[in-house]
């Protein structure tokens, strides 16, 4: 795979193409960061992110995690300890997944979000920004029903984020891509370079094919599962065997292997006893979903396999997760 394809696999938005790609004419050395409001807990949506930062690093760029502890307070995540604790754990577990440790920098927002000229740089963006402009660019990560005026300060630091913390690409899922097409128009206005940006895309959720898998409603994978756990909500999931072209339902089991399985597997293995065909081994997404499509591979069977290297992607965080507990 060339360099581009390989950073921009299974991104959903690509700002802009002509940037990315002069990035990837050069790799070496460039800084690409993801930030992550600090949870104890990393689900299937940090890993998506995650996915994206080990193609990165196999591009040859410096990964930067951001654990953004201020962000995490102002939208109302805890008290500075709970959240400063889980950040440990959280990052303890990308590492367990598979961030190499060497070639990753993990940040505290608040090691520089409160020195004096990120502060002030701060109140020109508040100056210069609309309150309506910044609602807006927040309205798919706040938290609760009620916007607080914290809420508005929260996309105004992730832009001088991006500015303060070096970067060369900003890597987020879609519901990010509000607050980095405010940090592009936004940065100039303080004389800083726009630096463009890679969305990696949001996994339906589990149970209908709709809306967005989310750890606050419905089922979301993590770490936390065990074996049985992953068995039981992978076989409970939505997997129609064919699409139908009038829904717009997605079928996340097929997205899972798309974003989750087939990045970090060569090759996927469904078992089948003889007598229902034998195994089937792929190396692509596409022909297995087409398989699927075809009805050559069976929806129980799909699933099973699904759980089963998801369970192994997820055991090393797994286990790191009861050490640190116990
Ligand atoms: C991501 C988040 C917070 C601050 C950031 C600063 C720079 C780059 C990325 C950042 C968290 C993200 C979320 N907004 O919704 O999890």
């Amino acid at each position: 795979m060339d360099t581009y394809d390989l950073i921009t696999r299974n991104a959903e938005e690509v700002v802009t193409e002509e940037e990315v790609r002069e990035l990837a004419d050069d790799p070496d050395g460039k800084r690409v960061y993801v930030g992550y409001e600090p949870s104890g807990v990393l689900h299937l949506g940090h890993l998506l992110t995650a996915n994206k930062l080990i193609d990165l690093q196999e591009a040859g760029m410096e990964v930067v995690v951001l654990l953004a502890d201020v962000h995490a307070y102002l939208n109302d995540k805890g008290t500075f300890e709970e959240i400063r604790e889980t950040a440990e754990q959280m990052k303890a577990q990308f590492i367990a997944y598979g961030l190499e440790e060497e070639n990753t920098e993990f940040v505290y927002g608040s090691e520089f979000q409160l020195d004096e000229e990120y502060t002030l740089d701060l109140q020109e963006l508040q100056v210069s920004t609309t309150l309506n402009r910044a609602q807006r660019a927040m309205a798919e990560i706040q938290g609760g029903e009620t916007a607080k005026v914290s809420h508005v300060v929260y996309p105004l630091m992730q832009t001088l984020d991006i500015e303060y913390l070096d970067l060369d690409l900003a890597v987020g899922g879609l519901d990010q891509r509000k607050v980095h097409m405010l940090a592009r128009e936004e940065l100039p206005e303080l004389g800083y370079d726009v630096r463009p940006a890679l969305h990696t895309p949001i996994v339906a959720d589990l149970t209908s094919g709709e809306g967005k898998m989310s750890s606050s409603e419905g089922v979301t994978i993590s770490m936390e599962d065990s074996t049985e756990d992953l068995e039981e909500k992978v076989n409970s999931a939505f997997c129609p065997p064919t699409r139908d072209p009038e829904d717009d339902l997605e079928n996340p089991v097929l997205e899972l292997f798309e974003y989750h399985v087939f990045p970090r597997f060569d090759e996927i293995v469904v078992e089948r006893p003889e007598q229902y065909g034998g195994d089937l081994t792929y190396e692509e997404y596409e022909s297995l979903a087409t398989d699927l499509e075809s009805g050559e591979l069976h929806p129980a069977d799909a699933k099973g396999t699904l759980a089963t290297y998801l369970d192994e992607l997820i055991a090393p965080g797994r286990k790191k997760l009861r050490e640190i507990r116990d």
